[in-house]
């Protein structure tokens, strides 16, 4: 006897507070690096979109920045707005939490889906860090405070529990057609891609406020450029507020800075699968993170 199954397709929204893992869960998914990570919060600024292409289904993933409580800069907020706007397209949506016994923040964080009509699946990540006893508390606690349509309790990190999770998420997809070709990993372009994988190094290499004061813009992306022996030509400027961040990105003779460059350059050829010739300028822009228009140039 054979089933059909019908084709499902749909947005699915990734949603915490931030440093719970939700781009590492979205790179697990994908089998694949496109979201940044980092040990420090909000390394992720704006949404991002992965697609995983199945057999029965297409799942349009929606990584987002944390939710934050408060908003100090006009970054913040366009962050905010981008895991709002998140919330509105989804089909489906993943709440993700590390394993401990929910406190008032999460309560208020979770105040973010009230009223949602679609299903919340929540997430328990990082059960690699924990007792497997100490999980029961915390699910039953936070079954308590929101009416999820299921709890999965997962390691990102090891990849344990993804295959679960991922049939659950099939299961509540709706039905409907493809959205993107098969070939479509993401709607970023790779001047974007670029701009990630630079501030994902900074957050990596610098400490204290240096990876919050950055931006990266890509000035100038010239693919096989004659001018640099057939490699891709890529300039990219890294924007921080002050003088003195300017001097620590940079470090003693433009030996830091050299080091932000070997190492993401190597990563950008790989992800373009192309060699690459990568320079590195650092600008002051005091203030950017309260700048409007600064922040659209960035696309966030
Ligand atoms: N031990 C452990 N660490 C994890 C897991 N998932 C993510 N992390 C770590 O948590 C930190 C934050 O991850 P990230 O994906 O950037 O979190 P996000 O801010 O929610 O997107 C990184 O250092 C990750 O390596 C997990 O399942 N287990
Ligand atoms: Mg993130």
């Amino acid at each position: 006897m054979t089933e059909s199954h019908p084709f499902k397709s749909g947005y699915v929204a990734i949603l915490g507070r931030p440093n719970v893992g939700k781009s590492t869960l979205l790179n697990q998914l994908l089998g694949y690096r496109l979201s940044i990570v980092s040990p420090k919060p909000q390394t992720t600024r704006r949404r991002v979109l992965g697609i995983l292409h199945g057999e029965n289904h297409q799942i349009l993933f929606l990584d987002t920045p944390g939710i934050l409580q408060k908003t100090r800069y006009a970054l913040h907020k366009r962050m905010m707005e981008q895991a709002r706007a998140a919330v509105q397209d989804a089909d489906v949506l993943l709440f993700v939490v590390e394993p401990v016994e929910p406190d008032e923040v999460d309560q208020e964080v979770l105040n973010f889906l009230k009223g949602h009509p679609k299903p919340v699946l929540l997430v328990i990540n990082k059960i690699d860090t924990v007792e497997k006893r100490k999980l029961l508390p915390v699910m039953d606690a936070y079954s308590k405070l929101f009416p999820f349509q299921e709890i999965v309790p997962v390691s990102a990190l090891k990849a344990d529990g993804l295959d679960v999770l991922l049939r659950l998420i099939v299961q509540y997809l709706p039905e409907g057609p493809p959205y993107y070709p098969e070939d479509t990993l993401t709607d970023m372009d790779e001047r974007s891609l670029v701009a990630e994988r630079i501030r994902e190094r900074i957050f990596h290499l610098y400490r204290e406020e240096i990876p919050y004061s950055a931006a990266v813009e890509i000035e100038e992306f010239i693919e096989q450029d004659p001018a640099h022996g057939g490699k891709d030509y890529i300039r990219a400027t890294i924007y921080v507020e002050r003088d003195s961040q300017k001097g620590i990105l940079i470090g003693k003779g433009g030996e830091k800075l050299r080091k932000v460059g070997t190492q993401v350059r190597k990563e950008i050829e790989f992800l373009l699968g192309r060699p690459v010739y990568l320079e590195l300028w650092v600008k002051v822009f005091p203030k950017w993170r309260q700048n409007p228009a600064f922040l659209k140039r960035l696309g966030l």
